[in-house]
């Protein structure tokens, strides 16, 4: 791909235009694409993960070299959150840039999918109509009627035509809550399992430790993923033309996460490696972290805005990076919104603000508590250990690790 870089000046230049225009930032057209070079996209997804179990957010977390790289070369967003604490609501939410309880999406398992507002497409579509080759590997799991279009391959870039822009797409089950349904009790424990640290609103017994190591070890081993396909990039001579944001699907998997609006059903990991080739399009400093509140709505935008496409007004979020986004605009954003209906079996309507560090949790159904139960969940063998007899045993088992 031919290649200009978009400088610090670009940014302020395009910026500048924007205020003295008075216009908003989401309505400024394709100044790149203008100068013929558009940036690339990739978006690197692990099932299940809230920031809870990771070094880069908490040192008793799990160690995850190939993302801290990225990290260094870019930003970690101490606040990203989805809008929807389960797969197919949160992914519903990222394609469309739209509230699932607003548009209906908002339900997992859906009884039928959803047609999407009047207008409205899932945003690789407009990516495509702006030139760009997209990609999906391969989870779709939407709740909306997806229509035509929208990814032109379950692979990866390197079917595109020559120096054609693109965005690709990839979700990594390694950590899915799955991977920890067949952990049982009983054993000695060994010597990590031991050492790992369980959360102070956990009931720490063995086989919490056991199942919160094996969480950790899966954390590395989708960190290696991770790392493979930045390799590729690389070897490609693609990475510095490539935006590559890491973050979780949404969050997990011990209890009280996946499927409830909690920090850890809510509150993802959201790493940004920014190409050198594309660092004055953002107003963001590689090697920093970023303190404003991101949500799921958003990231469609921030991608059609980088690329210079006007954001359909028919989406609920707004682009947290780009031309006329400035890190003093971004950090004043402390806001997210989330939801938590019918899940599976489980029925329930809960709504969640997080304003700053506050949160408001509202239940519509309090009355409705018999109908939490959800047997995916339980599962996890330490998901049914929470209501069973072996609690007594957590006393004992405090006072063997001492
Ligand atoms: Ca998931």
């Amino acid at each position: 791909m031919e290649s200009r870089k978009a400088t610090r000046r670009d940014f302020m230049k395009i910026a500048g235009r924007c205020v003295a225009a008075g216009i908003a930032a989401s309505v400024v057209r394709r100044p790149l694409q203008a100068a013929g070079k558009l940036p690339n996209f990739v978006w690197l997804l692990s099932e299940d993960n809230s920031k809870h179990y990771m070094k880069l957010y908490d040192e008793l977390g799990a160690e995850t070299p190939r993302i801290a790289e990225l990290a260094r070369e870019g930003v970690i967003f101490n606040h990203a959150f989805s809008n929807c604490p389960v797969c197919s609501a949160a992914r519903s939410t990222l394609e469309t840039g739209c509230y699932g309880a607003r548009i209906g999406t908002q339900f997992h398992r859906k009884y039928r999918a959803v047609p999407l507002p009047e207008g409205l497409r899932m945003f690789p579509v407009y990516l495509q109509r702006a030139g760009y080759c997209t990609s999906n590997k391969k989870k779709t799991d939407y709740n909306f009627k997806a229509g035509k279009g929208g990814w032109n391959s379950s692979k990866d870039w390197r079917g595109r035509k020559s120096g054609q822009p693109f965005f690709h797409k990839q979700s990594f089950a390694t950590t899915h809550e799955g991977r920890l349904h067949r952990i049982r009790a009983g054993g000695a424990l060994s010597e990590k399992e031991r050492r790992t640290f369980v959360h102070p609103y956990f009931p720490d017994t063995p086989l919490f430790r056991r199942t919160a190591a094996t969480y950790h070890s899966l954390h590395r081993k989708m960190d290696g993923e991770i790392g493979r396909v930045v390799d590729q990039l690389k070897k490609d001579g693609l990475l510095e033309d490539t935006f590559v944001f890491y973050f979780g699907d949404h969050g997990g998997v011990l209890p009280r996460s996946k499927g409830y609006v909690y920090e850890t059903g809510l509150h993802v990991p959201l790493v940004v490696r920014i190409p050198e080739n594309f660092r004055g399009l953002v107003d963001l400093k590689r090697g920093t972290r970023v303190d404003g509140f991101v949500s799921f709505i958003d990231f469609g935008p921030t991608l059609l805005h980088l690329a210079g496409i006007k954001v359909p007004g028919a989406v609920d979020g707004r682009p947290f990076m780009g031309p006329g986004v400035s890190l003093a605009d971004l950090n004043a954003r402390d806001e997210t919104f989330g939801t938590a209906d019918r899940f599976d079996e489980k029925y329930d309507m809960v709504r969640s603000l997080r304003k700053g560090r506050y949160k408001y949790i509202r239940s519509y159904q309090p009355f409705n508590f018999d109908s939490l139960q959800n047997n995916y969940r339980y599962k996890m063998a330490l998901v049914k250990q929470m209501s069973e007899r072996d609690l007594r045993l957590v006393g004992t088992f405090r006072k063997e690790l001492a």
